[in-house]
C-alpha cells in the first residue's frame, strides 16, 4: 500500500456487491454510500491521492450488522485501515491527508489549518446538518432549501476574489463542500442568478479528475 512509482496504475477497487469484508484486507477500505454526501467527500480524497484504496458500497436499505459495531452511529462512512476504524467524513479525509500528505489538502501551517477546521465546523452547522431533513422529511425540507440557498448566495462572492474556499488552491474545504454542490439540482435548491461565482467555483471543482474518478454511477446522473 501506499504512493506507487509514476507509471504504475494504483488499486483502485470498487466493490458494488455487498462484500464487507470488515478489515481483513491490506488496502485502506472505506465502506461508502453510493447517494452519501458525506461519503462522496471521502471518496474524493482518496480519488486526489495517489494510492491505493478498496471502496466497498454499503446497502444503506440493508445494512450489514457490523455497521453499528464498527460505528455507533450506524451510518456511512466508516474507513478500515488494518486495526484503525474512523467514522465522521472530516476526521476520516484529515487522516487520509496526514497519512498520503502528497498533494496535501490541509494547510500546512498551524494557523491557517485551525481556520480550515472551523470553517468545516461552520460548513456543517450551516449546510450540512440540513442533509438528514432534505433525504427525510418532506415537509421541513422547503425551511432548510431556502437556508441553504442563503448561506450560498452570501459566499458566492467571495469567489470573485479568490479561486477556492481558502484561498487560490483546491483544499479541504472544497471537497466538503463539494458534494452538496453537486446535489443542488437533486435537492431541489435554486441559486439567484448573483450566486453565479459560485457556479463557477463548483465547475471548476466538477472537472477536476479525481472529483470525476469518484462519483458512483448513481452520482453521475444526480446532475444534468
Ligand atoms: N456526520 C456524518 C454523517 C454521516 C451520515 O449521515 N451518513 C448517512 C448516509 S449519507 C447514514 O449512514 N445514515 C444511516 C442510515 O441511512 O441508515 C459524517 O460526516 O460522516
Amino acid at each position: 500500500m501506499g504512493h506507487r512509482e509514476m507509471n504504475a496504475p494504483s488499486v483502485r477497487k470498487v466493490v458494488r456487491d455487498a462484500d464487507y469484508s470488515w478489515g481483513t484486507s491490506a488496502m485502506m477500505n472505506l465502506y461508502s454510500g453510493t447517494t452519501c454526501p458525506f461519503s462522496h467527500r471521502c471518496r474524493i480524497v482518496l480519488y486526489e491521492k495517489q494510492m491505493d484504496f478498496q471502496v466497498i458500497d454499503v446497502d444503506l436499505f440493508n445494512k450489514p450488522e457490523e455497521m453499528a459495531v464498527v460505528n455507533p452511529y450506524n451510518r456511512v462512512p466508516v474507513l478500515v485501515d488494518r486495526d484503525l476504524v474512523l467514522y465522521e467524513s472530516n476526521i476520516i479525509n484529515e487522516y487520509i491527508d496526514e497519512r498520503f500528505p502528497h498533494p496535501q489538502l490541509m494547510p500546512p501551517d498551524p494557523q491557517t489549518r485551525a481556520k480550515a477546521r472551523q470553517l468545516l465546523f461552520t460548513m456543517e452547522q450551516e449546510l450540512f446538518s440540513h442533509i438528514d431533513v432534505l433525504e427525510k422529511n418532506a415537509k421541513a425540507a422547503e425551511k432548510s432549501r431556502l437556508h441553504i440557498r442563503d448561506r450560498l448566495t452570501e459566499l458566492s462572492g467571495m469567489f470573485n476574489k479568490q479561486k477556492y474556499l481558502l484561498a487560490d488552491e483546491f483544499s479541504m474545504l472544497d471537497v466538503a463542500i463539494a458534494p452538496l454542490l453537486w446535489r443542488l439540482d437533486h435537492y431541489g435548491i435554486v441559486l439567484p442568478n448573483t450566486a453565479s461565482p459560485l457556479m463557477k467555483y463548483a465547475e471548476r471543482i466538477f472537472s477536476r479528475q479525481g472529483f470525476i474518478d469518484a462519483l458512483t454511477p448513481t452520482e453521475k446522473v444526480m446532475r444534468r
